[in-house]
């Protein structure tokens, strides 16, 4: 009998990404899986929450992109450490990668690390890194449909951020709609809206954070 190849990856997959997600318990570090289409802001909310954080947490950071080490260079700027990982074409990160990428860095003097997995809103989904937890991040621009497109990032993500809330009397975007049709498919959704621009609703952001650290 043919097992399909697809299925044998996941598997595979899932096997090394709950190998990761041992080692994260056992050094005592937090992961972010952290999910949103190309341009959403994840970059900035990341150098924005480490400025926010660093005194308090020892941040690390995986850069995943197709090509370029355009981000990582934006992060090492905060002086945190970050690995870059370039899939070469590939539209996810998957366990394996973070396992090669954890080689590099030193979980002992790490409380969170947090993952900026390659922008879209589908194939990370479907790969397990060891993460704690997904938060998807959208942004005023991309429009307020996403949940009805993209339901599965909705279901498995823990924190839903609305950023670039800036924007918003410059776009057409029902916030309410937003919510409600996020929270029809995953009711435990949390939502935070924010803007890295202004800085409006990031410590409702660190305050998620923080309380995830503590209940470590
Ligand atoms: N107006 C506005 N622009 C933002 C905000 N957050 C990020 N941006 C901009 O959005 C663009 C994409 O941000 P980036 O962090 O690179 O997104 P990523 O591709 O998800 O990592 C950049 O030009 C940012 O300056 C925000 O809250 N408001
Ligand atoms: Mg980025």
């Amino acid at each position: 009998m043919k097992i399909p190849v697809v299925q044998k990856v996941l598997e595979a997959n899932e096997r090394i990404a709950e190998e990761n997600r041992r080692l994260f318990e056992k050094m005592n570090v937090l992961v972010i899986n952290l999910v949103s289409g190309p341009g959403a802001g994840k970059t900035t909310l990341l150098k924005r929450t480490i400025e926010g954080l660093k005194d308090l947490y020892r941040f690390g950071v995986i850069e995943g992109d197709i090509q370029s080490t355009l981000d990582a260079e934006r992060i090492a700027s905060t002086g945190v450490p970050v690995v870059q990982i370039n899939t070469g074409g590939a539209c996810h990160l998957d366990g394996n990668m973070i396992r090669e990428a954890i080689d590099k860095l030193d979980l002992g003097a790490l409380d969170v690390l947090v993952v900026e997995n390659v922008g879209n809103l589908v194939c990370p989904v479907e790969f397990d890194i060891g993460e704690d937890f997904k938060v998807m991040l959208l942004s005023l621009p991309e429009g307020d449909d996403k949940a009805f497109k993209y339901p599965l990032i909705f279901h498995e993500s823990r924190l839903l951020l609305i950023n670039k809330m800036d924007l918003l009397p410059y776009v057409e975007y029902d916030i309410g709609k937003m919510c409600q049709e996020s929270r029809k498919i995953n009711p435990h959704l949390e939502i935070i809206e924010i803007s890295c621009k202004t800085g409006d609703g990031l410590p409702s952001w660190f305050n998620w954070l923080k309380d995830k650290v503590n209940k470590r």
